[in-house]
């Protein structure tokens, strides 16, 4: 019986223990981060030896998607040559972070390590790595660390735990996933558990202890689960980050849904409905997430901030990419966008940081927003007719005040069936998005 006690007591001591999960507060309240990929291959930047790489044309993976579908792709010691060119003069890590805090954005996340398996750090685990292995020598990661810190923004990092193309024992493209597709031989489970205690845990950990991210960001997908990232080796993962930074969050695409803190959706997958957990979307702004010299399919500035505005609504985060130039620079087409996407913030962000899904059903017209427990709405209409008369399905009562955000000027109510009636302005400053504060 004592026994039993003893046990019962036990239990209850352990759970919070081992339920003790990161607050996810500030990540919900945030909506909007950058993402950067910035590596060896923002070099060749789509192109080499005067040729385009084929198949999905992501400039990070040129290392396996040149001269596809012929196998092999580049041979390593060629593509490594690339360390002795790494040289990024223009880089500013202040100037990326200003850059990202302009736009609206309250975190940054940055490739620590792509597939490749070459680190932004000075990683004492892998030579492979920047301060190492190229003539720039600078340790990108506590530069930009120390700038995030500096403007307030939270930061995280991509870490690619399952492909690794620099280890022997990392896992290799995930081929065939097309017809076309050449077959790469994977390591055996033995080599890739070399790789996972002899690269991938060590460096997780020195991430960890090095910067104190707020964040990790893991990339898998597909069969990766079945594979390589068995229930035992992200265990380990997990418990690592949970013993070295407690706070640290942890995405889904680390390969389960259990034990993480928010769910990663596929890159550019912006749902029609929330969850019940944190989730984002990671997105780019052209096609390609690392730099590359011939993509020109930049998206305009009103669809980037649809997708914002529907996430945010939906309970979901934005993780907007740029890919720096060899020089580490931004192009001009990502600082038009991200400047005219922080205009539109200065003016409306109010509606976007910090709030929640509506509790009303999502209006055929746009997407809502709420502060303050629904003691204002934030509506977005989509496409808005000046002088449209338009009802708001839900709300018992119509609310004390309703204005444009941008002007404030004031926007007529009127009780309706079932919520209440408004009335666009005669003159709206933005024929893609009004954005109207409804208070009660
Ligand atoms: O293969 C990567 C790709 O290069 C890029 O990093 C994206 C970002 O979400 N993740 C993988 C594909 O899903």
């Amino acid at each position: 019986m004592k026994s039993l006690l003893v046990s019962a007591l036990g239990a209850l001591f352990a759970m919070p223990l081992a339920l003790a999960k990161p607050d996810t507060q500030w990540f919900q309240d945030a909506r909007f981060g950058m993402f950067i990929h910035f590596g060896l291959y923002s070099i060749p930047a789509g192109v080499w030896n005067g040729e385009r790489m084929t198949r999905n044309d992501y400039a990070e993976w040129i290392r396996y998607q040149q001269y596809w579908p012929k196998p092999g792709g580049i041979p390593k010691a060629e593509y490594d040559g690339l360390m002795g060119k790494f040289n990024p003069q223009g880089f500013d890590a202040d100037a990326w972070i200003r850059e990202a805090k302009n736009a609206g954005m309250k975190y940054f996340l940055i490739t620590s390590k792509h597939h490749d398996g070459f680190a932004l750090w000075d990683s004492k685990v892998s030579g492979y790595n920047v301060v190492q292995g190229t003539p720039f020598k600078r340790d990108i990661l506590a530069e930009l660390t120390a700038a995030c810190r500096k403007h307030g923004l939270k930061v995280g990092f991509y870490y690619s735990h399952w492909l690794d193309w620099e280890h022997p024992g990392g896992a290799k493209p995930p081929w065939p996933e097309l017809k076309e597709d050449p077959v790469y031989p994977q390591p055996t489970q033995e080599e890739f558990e070399g790789y996972w205690t002899g690269k991938c845990l060590p460096q997780v950990k020195e991430l960890l202890v090095n910067f104190s991210p707020d964040f990790m960001w893991f990339d898998s997908w597909g069969n990766a689960t079945n594979s390589f990232l068995s229930k035992d080796r992200l265990g380990r993962l997990i418990s690592l980050i949970r013993e070295t930074k407690p706070d640290c969050l942890i995405n889904s695409r680390i390969g389960t849904k259990d034990g993480i803190d928010y769910l990663s959706m596929g890159d550019n997958f912006f749902p029609t409905k929330g969850f019940d957990q944190p989730w984002e979307t990671s997105g780019t702004l052209n096609h390609s997430w690392g730099y590359h010299r011939l993509d020109f399919k930049w998206k305009p500035t009103p669809q980037l901030l649809r997708y914002l505005v529907d996430n945010t609504s939906r309970g979901g985060n934005y993780q907007l990419n740029v890919g720096p130039t060899d020089e580490g620079v931004f192009q001009p087409a990502a600082i038009r966008r991200l400047r005219e996407i922080g205009a539109w913030m200065s003016v409306n962000g109010e509606a976007i940081h910090g709030t929640r899904p509506a509790k009303w059903p999502e209006p055929k017209w746009g997407r809502l927003t709420s502060n303050d427990a629904d003691k204002r709405l934030n509506a977005f209409v989509y496409d808005p007719k000046p002088g449209a008369m338009l009802t708001l399905q839900g709300p018992d009562s119509p609310p004390k005040r309703a204005f444009l955000i941008e002007t404030h000027e004031y926007i007529p109510v009127t009780p309706a069936e079932g919520g209440f009636s408004f009335t666009l302005p005669a003159n709206l400053p933005d024929p893609d998005m009004a954005v109207i504060a409804f208070e009660w």
